[in-house]
């Protein structure tokens, strides 16, 4: 992978992480050569997407050796779209794993345009493939188109709000979207079920397209897995990397509250295992099959169809929230030019006075120049009277 501030890990683990199902997923491509696969966090800042991150790979990597680092990035404000790589082994079946993790927004102060460089990022990355697949000869090409993008739901127990409908709406064009409900802990069981159904209600009404696993139509218990997935969409989360004791003395990963425990991997609690499964154990290829088929597929016909082959893409110049910076930029620098002018003019002024007033002291001193050479005149006429 040829981006700059990539972080790498890799590890082989001891105990089975579930990489390994692969090729008893419904499809038999790509096993040869192992995979990639691309996962990207998009949401509110602070809804937990880094520590989200940091838990899935915590629960489902052994520890890598550079740990410090990654202990204190998770405390980070993300302000880049940060990638990070890791590469996952087990029984000889390889799979390149890479996390998109994005800045959050709310930061801007106009967040209606903040998606937008999400939105590109996706699209560059069907295009930069599709570039590839132009060339004549085709190596090992750089893949990082999204598989699964995770959308964070802020858990205000209330309903979408009109930005989460416009974000959702526009990735689910282009990408495998899972909504997600961050913090479930903050909620009430009870408000979590109402919440739920109250974003599966807009998510319908708008005609926004969620991922949906496909259901095994001979093997009935993944027809079952896929089907109790699908009825817990949008999925709870709560994220945390801190081991914490439970009354019967053991260690979970969890947030620990003055009530007790609200644990990461309690079915009862959040639905982080059922979105580690889809993500990771049960329907990873199918989030590859559906990329490569639907999304990349879809991508490719829309430019085929507006431009020629081989050439470039129009860059977009119309980024609104750059229109904006840039609209802002040139106010301020027209109220720079008339602040400048008018201190000129101030300037100008001032130095028209002094030339004035210098002018007149020239005259002063030229007439009384004039009246001394008078008045010597005048002596001198008198002295030679006198002789
Ligand atoms: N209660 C609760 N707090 C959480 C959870 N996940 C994360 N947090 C806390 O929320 C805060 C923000 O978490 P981050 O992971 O940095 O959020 P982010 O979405 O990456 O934020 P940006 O990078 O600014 O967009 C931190 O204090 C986390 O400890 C959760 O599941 N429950
Ligand atoms: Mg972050």
């Amino acid at each position: 992978m040829a981006s700059d501030g990539i972080e790498m890990m890799t590890t082989t683990t001891t105990e089975p992480i579930g990489i390994s199902n692969l090729p008893n997923q419904r499809h038999k491509i790509v096993i040869k050569k192992g995979a990639n696969f691309t996962l990207m966090v998009v949401g509110e800042s602070g809804t937990g997407k880094t520590t989200l991150i940091n838990t899935l790979f915590r629960t489902e990597l052994a520890a890598p050796k550079d740990y410090t680092r990654r202990h204190l990035k998770q405390l980070d404000k993300s302000v880049d779209i940060d990638i990070i790589a890791a590469e996952l082994e087990e029984k000889n079946f390889r799979v390149r794993l890479t996390v998109i993790d994005t800045p959050g927004f709310g930061d801007y102060v106009n967040n209606r345009d903040s998606w937008v460089p999400l939105v590109d990022f996706i699209d560059d990355q069907h295009e930069h493939y599709m570039r590839q697949e132009q060339q004549p000869e085709r190596g090992v090409m750089d893949d990082l188109r999204v598989h699964a993008c995770l959308y964070f739901i802020a858990p205000t127990g209330h309903t979408l709000k009109p930005l989460d409908i416009e974000v959702m709406s526009r990735l689910s064009q282009r990408v495998n979207l899972i909504p997600v409900i961050a913090k479930a802990d903050t909620l009430t069981p009870r408000d979590l079920i109402l919440f739920k159904e109250r974003i599966r209600e807009v998510i319908r009404a708008q005609g926004i397209n969620v991922f949906a696993p496909p259901v095994d139509a001979i093997d009935e218990a993944s027809a079952e897995h896929a089907r109790a997935l699908m009825a817990a969409m949008p999925f709870s989360i709560i994220g945390s990397t801190q081991d914490v004791r439970l009354p019967d003395g053991r260690m979970v990963k969890g947030r620990q509250y003055l009530w007790g425990v609200a644990e990461v991997e309690n079915e009862d609690h959040c639905d982080f295992k059922k979105l580690r499964s889809l993500l990771i154990r049960t329907h990873m290829l199918d989030l590859m099959t559906s990329t490569e088929e639907f999304h990349y597929e879809n991508y490719r016909q829309q430019q085929m169809e507006t431009r020629k082959f081989g050439e470039p893409k129009v860059k977009k110049l119309d980024n609104p929230r750059f229109k904006e910076e840039e609209e802002q930029l040139r106010r301020k620098f027209t109220e720079q030019v008339k602040l400048e002018e008018g201190r000129f003019r101030q300037w100008e002024q001032h130095l028209i006075a002094e030339r004035d007033r210098l002018n007149k002291d020239l005259e002063m001193a030229h007439s009384s120049i004039k009246q001394l050479e008078a008045e010597i005149e005048d002596l001198q006429l008198a002295a030679r009277g006198h002789r």
